[in-house]
């Protein structure tokens, strides 16, 4: 069967489900939120990769209600953490410019009684270049609910600073390439990811680095003033079960 048919009923049968990866204190190492990823697994094709259907609901639109289902579980599943700890969602271009996207997330945290605060939606740059006016009223609106917002793949896409100017994005999160390059001692991953930590700190944006694998990693994100950190080497994204009783451990 061809994938999109596939896609096309997935909802409907309940094929999807979300893995959820800790987010941590750089300092502490105290966990702060999860981010939601969606997983697939088909039952006409076994479990697909997110980089090969994401964009094929992207193309289709099916990210739309996908992204609404995404939206609630996540919502719904926050609410079995202890009251600090935030989720995470990304969200597509297409479901950020469709016009519901804002009631969606106000019917999300209305359904679920999770506080809006506890919410962080995480968008990459691409968003801007489509219909840049569009995505920034959309934003103010899920920021104006209390909501943050987080840029995400900062520094691989069509990057400009203007709207850093205009929008107070909650986090900015730096792309796994380039906490790989400082870690090898590559000059210029070394000097983005300062200037990016210097340039945040004074917009009062948090940061994150993705991708930290590993100790020499983790070393030297730390010593570049990092404020999160993301990846294998805290842990890989989870079953929403494995993730709450993360907190049932420790309390
Ligand atoms: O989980 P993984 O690292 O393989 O994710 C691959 C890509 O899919 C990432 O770019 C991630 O942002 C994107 N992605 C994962 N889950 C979602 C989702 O729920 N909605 C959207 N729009 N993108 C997602
Ligand atoms: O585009 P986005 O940043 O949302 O993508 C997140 C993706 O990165 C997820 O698919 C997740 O599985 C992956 N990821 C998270 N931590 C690590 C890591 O430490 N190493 C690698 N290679 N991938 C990671
Ligand atoms: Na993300
Ligand atoms: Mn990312």
């Amino acid at each position: 069967r061809k994938l999109e048919f596939s896609l096309r009923h997935a909802l409907e049968r309940g094929e999807f489900a979300l893995a959820y990866q800790p987010v941590v204190d750089a300092i502490t190492e105290a966990p702060l939120s999860f981010e939601a990823l969606l997983r697939w697994h088909s039952a006409d094709h076994g479990p697909v990769s997110p980089a090969k259907f994401i964009p094929l609901a992207e193309d289709t639109r099916l990210i739309v209600p996908i992204g609404e289902w995404v939206l609630r579980t996540a919502c719904f599943q926050a609410m079995n953490w202890p009251a600090p700890i935030k989720v995470a969602v990304n969200v597509s271009g297409e479901q950020l410019l469709d016009p519901s996207f804002a009631e969606v997330v106000v019917s999300a945290l209305a359904a679920s009684g999770l506080p809006p605060h506890r919410l962080e939606i995480e968008v990459t740059e691409s968003i801007f270049v489509r219909d840049g006016t569009a995505a920034q009223q959309t934003l103010e609106r899920i920021m104006s609910l209390g909501c943050g917002v987080a840029l995400d793949d900062f520094g691989t896409g069509y990057s400009s600073l203007g709207y850093l100017r205009k929008l107070r994005f909650s986090t900015i999160k730096v792309d796994r390439s380039f906490v790989q390059g400082a870690a090898r001692d590559n000059p210029e991953s070394l000097a983005i990811v300062r200037a990016v930590v210097a340039m945040a700190d004074s917009l009062e944006m948090s940061t994150t680095a993705e991708g930290v694998e590993t100790e020499e990693e983790l070393a030297v994100i730390r010593r570049l003033g990092c404020k999160k950190i993301q990846g294998y080497y805290f842990g890989r994204p989870m079953t929403a079960h494995d993730a709450t009783a993360l907190f049932d451990t420790i309390a």
